[in-house]
């Protein structure tokens, strides 16, 4: 259902371009109705084609063009329409309408995407999420393109293309698909020590979330935000969701990856139909200018993160997402995101990465949209009117009229005219430059280990565990021992305990000290000593918001519950509990040995979400297992309910079983424990709503390694 009430003007302005088919003949491209699409034009029935045949070509020619190239970077996405509110103005640090008028709605299209993967590859692979969005404001489009990581792998814009050389699949074989788990990734990575941040957030868990619905987002860059004055501050924009920040553990994403290649584009796209609008709030780390030089670390550096303990977040404004695109490829595929939008009120900084950014963004939709004019596709236009004197191009949409093109000019009244910036004109940001032209790096970016350290040590007992174990299995897929010899020695750089951990599981040793120089991202002449990593700094022992064990834990809105249930189930109890799971919001399936429905104990037809065939149980967040005799010898009759009931125990989900649901329990491999806090036998269903909440008892860890499934 689509959400017609809050249909915001950029819905309005899209549903101009929609074309509904319903009730309409079909046509050629010239508005010719067609009698025949079925068979060509042929001379004689059996005859060959003929050449005449403009319905065929015309066919056939659209259809051959229907691929334009895929991003290079970014290229698996999934994206939705929403809207963005303000709480409160922030006119003492921006004058953008967006930040100062908490009377508005501005229009949102928001894409998720993976990085590495290509536009067919599966959701869950290891990788950072993209996290890119268009506001259409009054003022003009503001791009925010950002990720869920708070940081990024270099330093330098120039480094890109060999960073995402290093983890795209190898060219002579075109091996891995969507994963950093290869030699040539850590290769880079290991003789280009700025990475080693991001490359530890990678590492943990948030680069394989439990949705795209539970992410953070982050701009990365410090940027600056512009008052009415023209006094600038700098800032970090943040976006948190109302939902926590959740994943799933590296075992099931590799499976899900195989039950469900979609799941985060599904999960997306289910919870928006189902009216359960994701929601991010927006937050700000604001420094004024006068402090850019106080932290231990470069501002313009986008290797690092401002801790919230030295900067805390300011939460702005709110961000939902409430409909669903009507054609993939004309809004998903084809919108362009490009940092270089912005609006008076919001300024960059010299961040070098940032300032290669503004560049590319531009230059690479001409080649995958192929013209200049890419932003008059309908999902691109701005919803305020737009006037200049750029002409012509492939798939020119407009048709400018007048006899000028040229500013300055008198014969069109000087029109478009300039606008001065008390009526919204653009200004840049007057930063004052003294410096030399210098191609080099700055030494205050030389920090390389302290902030993957304070990261770790931030992360909890099973935080760390999983890093550890994800250190390991991409080093384990490595062939050429040096590289992992390096990568160890940088581990140990991080911190000994995880390095150890890592030696162990691949079997080596950690090398005592490594031939120098250890950062080869410099130049040829340049002084290597000047450009080492510095000694690792402790400038905070730990940063709570690093961790995920301290995110939101209140809420079991749009999680999936499987029923395991057959014909003859105990209905009464069925409802008490699935009543209460759906009035938080949970989505209740129930899973059954067949497809179609089944009857319960008071003869009620049930339809059945899935048959166990088509299913797996990493697809769902917790398990409820109704009484009734024959239904649950019926699904004990068949392993995979017990292989079900075995892996949602494995990963530590949340498991209630009612009456003869026990007897379920007693063949598997909870038989032994079902004491455990997030087993509930004939529970009060708010005990189980409580556990589902907490989405793992992690607790449970160390058994659930036995489980072999
Ligand atoms: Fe991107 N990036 N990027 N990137 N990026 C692209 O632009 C690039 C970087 C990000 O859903 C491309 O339209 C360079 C940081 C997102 O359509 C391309 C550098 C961050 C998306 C490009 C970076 C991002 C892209 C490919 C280093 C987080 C997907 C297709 C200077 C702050 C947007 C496209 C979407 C996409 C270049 C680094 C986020 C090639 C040169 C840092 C979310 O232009």
């Amino acid at each position: 259902m689509k959400n017609k009430e809050s249909a915001s003007k950029k819905i309005k302005d899209l549903e101009h371009y929609q074309k509904d088919m319903k009730n309409k003949p079909l046509t050629t491209n010239q508005g010719l109705k067609v009698n025949d699409t079925n068979n060509s034009l042929k001379s004689g029935e059996r005859g060959s084609t003929l050449l005449e045949d403009f319905l065929l070509r015309e066919k056939i020619t659209s259809f051959d063009h229907e691929r334009i190239p895929e991003r290079i970077v970014h290229a698996r996405g999934s994206a939705a329409h929403g809207y963005f509110e303000l709480y409160e103005s922030i006119e003492e640090y921006s004058k953008a309408g967006i930040f100062t008028d908490t009377a508005r709605k501005t229009p949102v299209f928001v894409r998720f995407s993976t990085v590495a993967g290509s536009k067919g590859s599966p959701d869950l692979a290891r990788d950072v999420r993209g996290f890119a969005v268009k506001f259409y404001t009054e003022e003009g489009t503001w791009d925010l393109v950002g990720n869920n990581m708070p940081i990024f792998f270099i330093q330098d814009a120039m480094k890109f293309p060999d960073l995402i050389h290093s983890v795209k699949p190898e060219p002579n074989k075109e091996i891995p698909q969507a994963a950093s788990a290869h030699d040539t990734f850590y290769d880079f990575v290991s003789l280009t020590t700025e990475t080693l941040h991001n490359h530890i957030w990678v590492m943990s868990d948030r680069a394989i979330p439990r949705s795209l619905r539970m992410m953070e987002g982050f701009g990365i860059h410090t940027f600056r935000l512009i008052n009415a004055k023209g006094e600038a501050h700098f800032v970090k924009f943040h976006w948190k969701p109302t939902l926590g920040v959740h994943s799933v553990t590296w075992e099931e994403a590799v499976k899900i990856n195989g039950a469900d290649p979609d799941f985060h584009r599904r999960d997306l796209w289910d919870a928006i139909e189902a009216g359960q609008y994701p929601e991010w709030e927006l937050g700000i780390q604001v420094v004024a200018e006068k402090d850019e030089h106080k932290f231990d670390f470069d501002l313009l550096d986008p290797t690092k993160l401002i801790p919230e303990e030295m900067v805390p977040v300011k939460i702005i404004g709110k961000m939902t997402l409430n409909r669903n695109p009507d054609n993939f490829f004309a809004e998903t595929e084809q919108v362009a995101f490009l940092p270089g939008h912005i609006v008076p009120g919001i300024d960059f900084t010299n961040d070098p990465l940032l300032q290669g950014r503004l560049f590319s963004y531009r230059d690479t939709q001409l080649s995958r949209l192929g013209s200049p004019n890419f932003h008059q596709i309908p999902i691109n236009r701005p919803i305020v009117e737009t006037h200049n004197n750029q002409r012509d191009a492939h798939m020119q949409m407009s048709i400018p009229k007048g006899e000028t093109a040229y500013f300055p000019n008198s014969l069109s009244g000087g029109c478009p005219h300039l606008s001065k910036m008390a009526e919204g004109g653009f200004h840049s940001y007057e930063e004052r430059i003294d410096a030399k032209k210098i191609r080099t790096r700055s030494e205050s970016f030389n920090d390389h280990f302290s902030q993957p350290a304070l990261f770790y040590r931030s992360l909890a007992d099973w935080e760390q565990e999983h890093v550890a174990a994800a250190y390991t299995f991409e080093l384990g897929k490595c062939n050429h021992e040096h590289i992992k010899e390096r990568m160890l020695w940088l581990i140990a750089q991080i911190d000994d305990d995880l390095a150890n951990k890592v030696a162990e599981g691949l079997g080596m040793e950690i090398p005592k000290d490594i031939e120098r120089p250890i950062n080869q991202a410099i130049g040829a002449d340049a002084d290597a000593d000047k450009h080492q990593p510095g000694e690792k700094k402790n400038y905070l022992d730990k940063s709570k918001a690093l961790s995920m064990a301290n995110t939101k834990f209140n809420s079991i809105a749009t999680r999936q519950i499987a029923v395991l249930a057959a014909d003859g189930f105990n209905m009464k109890k069925f409802k008490s509990m699935t009543e209460i799971l759906e009035k938080e919001g949970a989505m209740v399936k129930i899973v059954a040995p067949h497809g179609g429905s089944i009857t319960c104990d008071e003869g009620m037809k049930h339809k059945v979400d899935a048959a166990i065939a088509t299913t797996e149980s990493v697809l769902f967040d917790a398990v409820y297992i109704p009484g009734g005799e024959k239904s649950v010898e019926a699904i004990l009759d068949n392993g995979k309910f017990i292989k079900f009931i075995n892996e949602s125990f494995k990963y530590c989900k949340a498991i209630a079983v009612d009456d003869e649901g026990e007897m379920a329990l007693d063949k598997s491999f909870i038989k032994a424990y079902k004491d455990d806090n997030a087993i509930h036998i004939n529970d009060e269903p708010s005990k189980f709503v409580d556990s589902i909440s907490k989405h793992r008892n992690w607790e449970r860890r160390k058994l659930a390694d036995k489980i072999p499934v």
